[in-house]
């Protein structure tokens, strides 16, 4: 049935991503964002924000007895911002993953964003969301349900001519 992540493995499927503060220190947004676009699929939320402690150590708690921990939630609360956002289409989770790469950029792929621009795993300029679950705890902690559109691509198609 329909969540917040949308059905498993149809087109309604949603991902949470998220441009670390390092993507946009490097101001590789706009790349970044259109890999996603350019790939077909639907950007039904983004908002750009400091993300508050709390929330870092949420989002990365599976995380939290890993020795990396304090500094990766110490590296996305800095104050340069992150840009949240959830993609929807199929097979988005998993397709996110690999335009996204390997966690270590010495084992993504040179297509991948991590690949193409990244060389270290604690710079490694993007998340996004690893299975349903997880995405449906993503998108939940970082958007309130109102934040997300439902619209149709492509419906608004033609310019309109002025005179
Ligand atoms: P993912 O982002 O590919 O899902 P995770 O294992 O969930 O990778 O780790 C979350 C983030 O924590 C990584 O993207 C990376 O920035 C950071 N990280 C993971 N492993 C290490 C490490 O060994 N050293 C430093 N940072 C790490
Ligand atoms: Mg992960």
């Amino acid at each position: 049935s329909k969540t917040i992540a949308g059905e498993k493995g149809t087109a309604t499927e949603r991902s949470f991503v998220m441009i670390k503060p390092d993507g946009v220190s490097r101001q590789l947004v706009g790349k970044i964002i259109s890999r996603f676009e350019e790939r077909g699929y639907k950007l039904v939320a983004i908002k750009s924000l400091t993300p508050s402690p709390a929330l870092a150590k949420e989002h990365y708690s599976d995380l939290s007895a890993r020795p990396f921990y304090g500094g990766l939630v110490k590296y996305i609360t800095s104050g340069t911002p992150v840009v949240a956002m959830v993609w929807e289409g199929k097979d988005v989770i998993k397709q996110g993953r690999r335009i996204v790469g390997a966690t270590n950029p010495l084992d993504a792929h040179p297509g991948s964003i991590r690949g193409q621009y990244s060389v270290s795993v604690g710079r490694n300029l993007i998340h996004a969301s690893d299975a349903f679950d997880s995405a449906t705890k993503e998108i939940g902690l970082w958007f309130a349900p109102e934040e997300l559109s439902e619209y149709e691509v492509g419906q608004i198609s033609k310019p309109v001519m002025r005179t």
